[in-house]
């Protein structure tokens, strides 16, 4: 039923202007009391095509006009995806067929309605916990799906910011469904767009969408890594790494490499680059080796102010954050996760390709590496 109040707020969401209210809402201000049912029949909706990372689907960073709803589609795929170049298989559940899921991308105060579809040629149940919803186990309540099952859940972006969204369809397959790569992230951008401590807005000329997952890879008598005919199949002797909480794998998107060499993310120098940054298993900490974090929100959420020249910030496992960096100079950056065991033994390193002219003035090479020999000519005696 609608109240005269309701109808008047309808009638001006329908028209143009974002009104005060909305501009200015928090997650309270943005809770509608049960009492006051939304109509939503008067709501925009908007349909987006989602895209598989590091890369995001076309946004508006300042939303135009009124909240909408904002539609979705995920397929969940359960299949086998090479984790490295040595061959090494993982049994993967993923959504939409990628690891990590594709980064989702709304405004404040809009709905999110997605259907989530399991294919009858699935093994498993699944289900979605978005840690940017409030109630029902944050949609995984709702959401279990069995195989040959399709799901619609809508929620309202009441709180700004990144958020982890993972499978948890319940007790020991929540932590494995998420190890096999069932985790993506939302973003959540205020209406009126990224602002800098100050308040002043921000852009951002690209996102790159990088999700950090742990791996627990079984080996068999010899030491090599063990392959599976299915998910189930490999159940227990996954479960036995996982308990042992030392990861054989750490990758970023989904592979060893996966953002490196001929797929290192691009840039350009004076280009603002938005980094989303997702783990929801485990703790993480991004560091981009020959840069910084201009604006960092580290705890990925856009009501509490950026800090400032971050060199590596820190992501709480279940969680997403957010770090702006304009290039400044050109080169080849390492983006990495700054355990450096996990970055360089482990996998957990991109590249960023940076082109551009060098600024002398950041950085010069007075004098190139050469053997010293007679010609030293510092002031301390060489011992
Ligand atoms: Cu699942």
């Amino acid at each position: 039923m609608m109240n005269r109040r309701n109808a008047l707020k309808s009638a001006i969401f329908a028209t143009m202007a974002v009104p005060a209210l909305i501009q200015k809402a928090s997650a309270e201000e943005a809770f509608t009391p049960v009492a006051e049912k939304v109509d939503l029949s008067k709501f925009k909706r908007k349909k987006i095509e989602l895209v598989k990372p590091p890369f995001v689907h076309e946004h508006d960073q300042v939303a135009k006009g009124a909240p909408s709803v904002v539609e979705f589609e995920m397929t969940i795929v359960e299949k086998e995806m090479e984790i490295d170049d040595e061959g090494t298989m993982l049994q993967a559940m993923t959504f939409d067929g990628s690891v990590p899921g594709p980064l989702m991308v709304v405004h404040e105060c809009d709905y999110v309605e997605l259907t989530l579809i399991n294919p009858e040629s699935n093994s498993m149940p699944h289900n979605i916990d978005f840690h940017a919803a409030t109630g029902g186990l944050g949609g995984g309540a709702l959401t279990l799906v069995n195989p040959g099952e399709l799901t619609v859940l809508r929620f309202k972006a009441t709180r700004p910011g990144t958020f982890v969204y993972h499978c948890a369809p319940g007790g020991p397959m929540i932590p494995w469904h998420v190890v096999s790569g069932m985790s993506g992230a939302i973003m959540i951008l205020p209406r009126d767009g990224l602002k800098d401590p100050e308040g002043k807005s921000v852009k951002y000329d690209t996102v790159f969408y990088i999700g950090e997952n742990d791996l627990y890879i079984p080996k068999d008598e010899d030491g090599e890594y063990k392959r599976y005919e299915s998910p189930g199949d490999s159940y227990s002797d996954t479960v036995e790494v996982m308990n042992g909480l030392i990861p054989s794998h750490v990758v970023f998107n989904g592979k060893v490499g996966a953002l490196t060499g001929d797929n290192a993310l691009k840039s350009k120098v004076g280009e603002t680059v938005l980094f989303i940054h997702s783990q929801a298993n485990r703790d993480t900490r991004p560091h981009l080796i020959g840069g910084h974090g201009d604006l960092v929100w580290e705890t990925g959420k856009f009501n509490n102010p950026p800090e400032r020249d971050l060199e590596t910030w820190f992501i709480r496992g279940g969680s997403a954050g957010a770090a702006l960096y304009r290039f400044r100079q050109p080169g080849v950056y390492a983006y990495v996760n700054h355990n450096l065991i996990e970055a360089v033994n482990l996998g957990a390193t991109a590249h960023v390709v940076v082109e551009g002219e060098w600024n002398n003035d950041l950085m010069e090479q007075v004098k190139a590496p050469i053997a010293f020999g007679q010609s030293y000519l510092g002031k301390k005696a060489l011992p």
